[in-house]
This record gives structure tokens, sequence and C-alpha cells, in this order.
């Protein structure tokens, strides 16, 4: 579809602006939410990536095409969320210290609050004290920990091991994701759970919490 291919175009870009409205317009034009999350904005974000990789663009242009598909999924929020499950339980959310990557994480957030779970975002860059402090303080079920880097993948052990050394031990689940991360890793590291996206994370993040109930 044309509106999708320029969302995408727009997103290389990084114009924030067309790509809000180009979405807003594809959504009144009753394509889904889904179709143009996948075919226009991370159509869009995987050109880019693999321009990355190949030197063909730099940092600069990556971060103004991040905020553009934020700008997008912002928009899409609504339309995500999948409105037939409802219910309680608290996560906290966060990419892992050294990490500044946040699209995916974001998106991890807004499935899951579609679900009707509460979640507390700590951002990026997030050290293993903040998760395991915030944890205690809000009684949380889980703790979701987003990661991009091959080099700050090794942060989510920290956290499992700081989780089983503190009163959290038996009470929270770890789960973890992101583009590096496969089930044998969550599994070497002694985590609870993998995901591969954002509908998954959230469908598990559920199961859990009902699981507890
Ligand atoms: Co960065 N970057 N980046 N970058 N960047 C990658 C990740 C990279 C693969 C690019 C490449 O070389 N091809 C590469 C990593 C290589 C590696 O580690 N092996 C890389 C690099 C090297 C870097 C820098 C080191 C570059 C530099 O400075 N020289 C630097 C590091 C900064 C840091 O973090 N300390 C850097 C910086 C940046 C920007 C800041 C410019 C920008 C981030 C902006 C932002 O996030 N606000 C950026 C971006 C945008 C990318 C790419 C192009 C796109 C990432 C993305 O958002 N994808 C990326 C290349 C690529 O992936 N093709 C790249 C879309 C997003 C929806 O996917 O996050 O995977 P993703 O989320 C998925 C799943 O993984 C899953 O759900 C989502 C889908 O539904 N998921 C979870 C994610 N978290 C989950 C948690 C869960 C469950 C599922 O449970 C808890």
């Amino acid at each position: 579809m044309q509106i999708l291919q320029e969302i995408s175009a727009n997103l290389q870009k990084g114009s924030a602006k067309a790509v809000k409205e180009l979405v807003q317009k594809a959504l009144d034009e009753g394509i889904s939410a889904k179709t143009i999350l996948e075919e226009g904005l991370l159509a869009g974000m995987n050109v880019i990536g693999e321009k990355f990789k190949n030197n063909e663009v730099y940092v600069p242009d990556v971060l103004i095409a991040a905020r553009a598909m934020n700008a997008g999924t912002e928009l899409l929020k609504p339309h995500l969320a999948d409105s037939g499950v409802k219910a309680a339980g608290k996560v906290v959310l966060g990419t892992v210290k050294g990490d500044l990557h946040d699209i995916g994480k974001n998106l991890v957030r807004m499935m899951m609050e579609g679900k009707g779970l509460e979640v507390v975002d700590l951002g990026v860059d997030v050290p293993t004290e903040k998760f395991i402090e915030k944890a205690i303080e809000i009684d949380a079920d889980i703790i979701a920990c987003s990661v991009l880097l091959t080099t700050t993948m090794t942060e989510m052990k920290n956290v499992v091991d700081a989780v089983n050394n503190s009163e959290l031990k038996g009470k929270v689940k770890i789960m973890v994701g992101g583009a590096p991360i496969t089930d044998a890793f969550c599994k070497s590291i002694g985590a609870d759970y993998y995901a591969p996206d954002a509908a998954s994370a959230a469908d598990v993040a559920i199961n859990i919490c009902m699981n507890k109930q």
C-alpha cells in the first residue's frame, strides 16, 4: 500500500510530523494498527538499521528516525492495545544499564498497559538497583528487562542475581527480551521468561499475573 511506503520513507528521513500525519491518515482509512506498525514504521526502521550497519547513515540520522518512530507508535497506542483480556498485575520495566534503546521497550509497555497491567517504566540505562528498589516499593509481580546491545546483555544476569539476593526472591518473576536475546540466553542467566516481541511479552505477563491470583 502506497501510504505504508510513505510512512516508511518519512520515518527514514526522520520527519516526525509527516509520520504522525500519515499514521493518522492510515488509521482513518481503516488500515489496522498492526499493519501500520509492521509494514510502515518497523519496515522503515529496518532499512535505517541496515544502512546504519553499513555506515550509510550515522547516529544522528538514526536518532531522528527513532523520534519519528516513537511519534508514530504513540498514535497507534490506543489501537494496538488488545481490549480483550484485562488482568491486574504490576510490572517494573526498563532498558538495562548502558543501553539507550527504547523503541522496543515502549512497545512492550503499550502492549502490557493495553492488557490492563500497571507498568512502571524506568526508562533507559537503568541500573540493577533501580529495578530492585522499584519492584520492592510497588510490590511488583514482574521485572521486565529490555536490551538491544550484545555488550549490555550481561546486565540482565546482574538483575537476576540481585533479585535472588533480595527479599524479592521467589516473589517476582523476571522477563527478558530484545533483539539479541534468545530463550537459551534467558535460561542460561536464570531469568524466568523470554518473549520475542512486544505482543507476546504482554501475553506472557498476563499469564504470570493470572497464575498468581
Ligand atoms: Co543502535 N544499535 N546503537 N541506536 N540501533 C542497533 C541495536 C544495532 C543492531 C545497529 C547495527 O549495527 N546494525 C547495533 C547493535 C549491535 C550489537 O550490539 N551487536 C547498534 C549500535 C552498535 C549502537 C551504538 C553502539 C552506535 C554507536 O554509538 N556507535 C549506540 C549505542 C548507544 C547505547 O545504547 N549505549 C546506538 C545508538 C542508537 C540510537 C540512540 C541512535 C538509536 C536508539 C534510539 C531509541 O531507541 N530511542 C538506535 C537505533 C534506533 C538502532 C536500530 C537502528 C533500531 C532499533 C529499534 O528500535 N528497532 C538498531 C538496528 C536494528 O535493530 N535493526 C540498532 C525497532 C524495535 C521495535 O525493535 O527494540 O528489537 P526492538 O524490539 C522488539 C523486540 O526485540 C522485542 O519487542 C520489539 C518488537 O515487538 N522486545 C522485547 C524488546 N524489548 C523487549 C522486552 C521484552 C520482550 C520483548 O520483555 C521484557
